[in-house]
Formats: C-alpha cells, structure tokens, sequence
C-alpha cells in the first residue's frame, strides 16, 4: 500500500490550527429531533451543551453539528428550521469552548450564517451541489469536506450500482474537487470523504473500506464517518444500532492505516483511545 505525505499537514480553522499530521477526532453533536441514533435528546440546547464538553474532554478537536437529519427517510427541513437548531447552539458553543465547529448542512444560507455566529468547517453530504454553495464556499475561504454521494438520501439507494466502488467514487469526487477548485476554493481548504451509508450497498461498503489508501492519489486530506452506521450491523448479522461501537472502532483503525486523516463519530472517547495504539506506534514503534 503506497501512502504519499500529505502536501499539507495543517487545516486552518480560524485562529486554530488542525494538525493533520496525526488522525483527529471529529464528534458528532446532533440537533436533529429526528437523528437516527441519538433519538432526539440533544435538542435541548443544555443537553447539547454539556454533550459537547463530554466530547472535547474526550479528546475531540472537532465538533460536528448537523441540523437536517440526511436519513433516507427524513422530511425536508426549510432553512429557517436549520438555522433556528443550529445558531443558537453554534453561538453557545463559541461563547463557551475554543474549539474547532463544522455544520453538517448543505444550505449556503445556513452555513453562512453559522461562519458567522464562529464555525469553520462547512460539512457537505452534498458536496456544494446546492445553487450558490461554491460561490459562497468560495467567498467564506474556509475548509469545506466534500462528501461523495449519488442523487439524494431519498433516492440514492437506487444509485448504488458502480463498475468499481472505489474507483468510481474516486472520479466522482473528483469532479466535485474540480467544480470547487474552479470556483475559487483555496485547495488548501478541502477536505474529501468517501461518504460511507450514502448510496453504498454492504458489499460496496467492504469493498472501499480495503481500498481507501487509492482515494490518496487525489492529494487531499480524507475524512470518514462510519460510527453505527448499517454496514456494521449487517456483518454482526443484524446489530442494533447501540450494539456497533466495537465494530466502528475497528472500521476507523484500518481507515487511518490507509491514511484517513479525520475520524467522524459519535463515541469520541473510545475512539481516541484506539487512535492512541495508532498514533504510539506510529511514533515509537519499530
Ligand atoms: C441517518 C442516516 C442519520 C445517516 C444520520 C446519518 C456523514 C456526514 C452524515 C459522513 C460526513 C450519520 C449520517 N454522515 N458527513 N453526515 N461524512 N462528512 O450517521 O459519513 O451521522 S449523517
């Protein structure tokens, strides 16, 4: 497996510097009263509050903040609905903790008006395909995660039919890694993401996870998120979703061996201490 140094090992978030030379955790901080696994119970702005501090002392150096749930089966969230769960927060979390926030939205408006209240990473399942989002991921000059999926959460399990998972995927991301380059996104500012759950069957699923060292001919910095997602159930034979942390954790270890920069999950602190195996070895290993 050929793993090329990254051409840059820091993402500049803001006044805070991501060190990209080692994997990061990036904790996944719903306000969705729908969001599949969390069920609703961070909506309260407390809740998420104290969530949050749990996550950074755990070792996160992201938190991620999504307020439209990109479930199959969600209904359409307006912007207004997205900004009213996501500001509020986002100004709470800025006022209290200094640290780096991303917004898992695919509305320019709302990550817009997020960059405002102090975010730093727009998180797009989308990857700026939404009118105006590369001129304003443009504008804003700061990092955006282009995630790889097909048509929309609603259709995209239709769309999972590929010649080669990991290669095509590759050239789809591609081209979204164009689109913004072409638009006046600094490539300095991008982040790439397999997106595993969106438009992926089981199989395909396995299949990218071998092969994710490939995705670093691109030249990007790669993030993944697999924490409790459906493919692990299916290999436990059916796992619930409360039942997927040690499966998860295993997931995230053969993505970073292959080069994955930023770990997306819910369980923060269990996935730090599996990140410190990695990262000792890395540094002191023979
Ligand atoms: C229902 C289904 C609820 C799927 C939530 C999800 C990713 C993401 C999501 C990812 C990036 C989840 C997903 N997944 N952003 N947002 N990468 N960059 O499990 O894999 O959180 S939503």
């Amino acid at each position: 497996m050929k793993l090329h140094p990254l051409p840059q090992q820091t993402l500049d978030c803001g006044h805070i510097k991501l060190d990209l030379s080692r994997p990061q955790v990036m904790g996944i901080l719903n306000v969705t009263p729908d969001s599949f696994s969390d069920g609703g119970r961070f909506t309260d702005l407390s809740t998420a509050i104290t969530q949050a501090e749990s996550m950074l002392i755990g070792g996160a150096s992201i938190l991620d903040i999504g307020g439209e749930s990109t479930r199959p089966d969600a209904m359409p969230v307006s912007a207004q609905e997205e900004l009213d769960r996501v500001i509020p927060l986002v100004e709470a979390l800025n006022q209290r903790f200094d640290t780096i926030l991303s917004i898992d939205t695919s509305s320019p408006e709302v990550f817009k008006a997020a960059a405002h209240a102090g975010a730093t990473i727009w998180n797009d399942v989308r990857a700026l395909t939404r009118p105006n989002a590369l001129t304003v991921a443009a504008e804003l000059d700061l990092p955006v995660i282009l995630m790889h999926m097909r048509g929309e959460p609603a259709t995209m399990n239709s769309l999972a039919i590929y010649d080669d998972v990991t290669q095509d995927v590759q050239n789809e991301l591609s081209i979204r890694l164009e689109a913004a380059l072409a638009a006046g996104v600094r490539r300095e500012n991008i982040i790439l993401d397999m997106g595993f759950g969106f438009a992926k069957n089981t199989t395909q699923s396995l299949k990218l996870l071998d092969e994710l060292w490939q995705l670093n001919d691109l030249c990007f910095p790669l993030l993944m998120g697999i924490s409790r997602k459906r493919v692990l159930g299916e290999i436990m034979g059916g796992a619930a979703v409360d039942e997927r942390l040690y499966a998860g954790l295993a997931a995230a270890m053969l993505a970073v061996q292959q080069g994955v920069s930023i770990i997306r999950t819910h369980d923060v602190r269990a996935t730090v201490e599996m990140l410190m195996v990695y990262t000792h070895v890395q540094n002191e290993g023979h």
